[in-house]
């Protein structure tokens, strides 16, 4: 590990999760969010032109993360095994974003969450009470496959409890990690979603501006209700493998936190994992 601390790792192995406080400042987000009001059509002092109770965004504009935050891009290089496994593009994405996705890059993608799931009282993370989801409806998914090869959070507004914070459910991975072994001839996208009434560790991801949180990437997650009134910015951006993840190195030292965590999960030390049907993926 060159960025994460002993106990850093170990929590990722643990709840799935790794948060890194203040990555960027208020300044940076600042007009990043008013450019994004303006591109949304909205007056962010108005709720009555906040038409939609949540928004997705395309980029318009990107950041190198090395750049930005050095912290940020070594702890995702230690959670994945460092950089050289990294694949500079988000391959096959372009399918469904308009424009290219790019590992090493953070963007304004915002998710915007004004008022999602008002309609209905604020209940907090169970199974009922959201779409849970793993992402990545882009591809068929095998226990090692390197599209989305980490789950991340970036907080670009503050985000206190029932404000729309993502809904996690943390134990989720390890029931994924063993479905997918179970399946070598893979899932589709969807398919992983049922496994959250096997899940019992559920957290509201809440935070400060800048907050990047950095989920193992089979974790089940889902958009929160936001009573709050004050619209939540987050953003997601995918990082990809070049290769499959593989949980039969040579030298244990060499497998990655993901790869840790899911042979921890199998209650192995090694696993020769080989897929049985072709990878495949999907346009919109
Ligand atoms: O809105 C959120 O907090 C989560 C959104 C999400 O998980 C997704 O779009 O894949
Ligand atoms: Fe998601």
């Amino acid at each position: 590990m060159q960025t994460l601390t002993p106990t850093e790792a170990e929590h990722f192995l643990d709840k799935g999760y790794v948060t890194i406080p203040g990555c960027f400042t208020r300044d940076f987000a600042q007009p990043l969010i008013s450019h994004a009001y303006e591109r949304m059509g909205c007056d962010p002092n108005d709720p009555a032109t906040w038409t939609e109770p949540i928004r997705y965004l395309d980029h318009a504009h990107k950041f190198n993360v090395k750049e930005l935050c050095p912290k940020a891009w070594g702890a995702i290089c230690d959670i994945l095994g460092g950089e050289d496994r990294i694949d500079p593009t988000v391959r096959r994405m372009e399918t469904i974003h308009f424009s290219s996705v790019e590992s090493f890059k953070w963007s304004d993608a915002f998710i915007v969450n004004f008022r999602y799931g008002t309609d209905e009282p604020w209940r907090p993370p169970a199974p009922d009470t959201a779409r849970w989801h793993k992402d990545g409806s882009f591809f068929k998914h095998f226990l090692d496959s390197p599209e989305q090869a980490l789950l991340t959070v970036i907080q670009w507004t503050d985000t206190p409890p029932r404000s729309g914070g993502t809904f996690v459910a943390c134990d989720s991975f390890r029931h994924i990690a063993r479905y997918l072994a179970e399946h070598p001839e893979g899932a589709e996208p969807g398919a992983c979603g049922a496994l959250i009434d096997q899940c019992e560790d559920f957290i509201e991801l809440t935070g400060k501006t800048g907050d990047l949180t950095l989920l193992h990437p089979f974790t089940l997650h889902a958009s929160s209700p936001n009573p709050s009134g004050r619209p939540r910015f987050m953003s997601n951006p995918p990082v990809a493998l070049k290769e499959p993840f593989n949980f039969n190195r040579k030298d244990p030292a060499d497998f990655s936190l993901v790869e840790r965590g899911v042979l921890r999960a199998l209650g192995i030390e090694r696993y020769d994992f080989q897929i049985s049907a072709p990878r495949e993926w999907y346009g919109l």
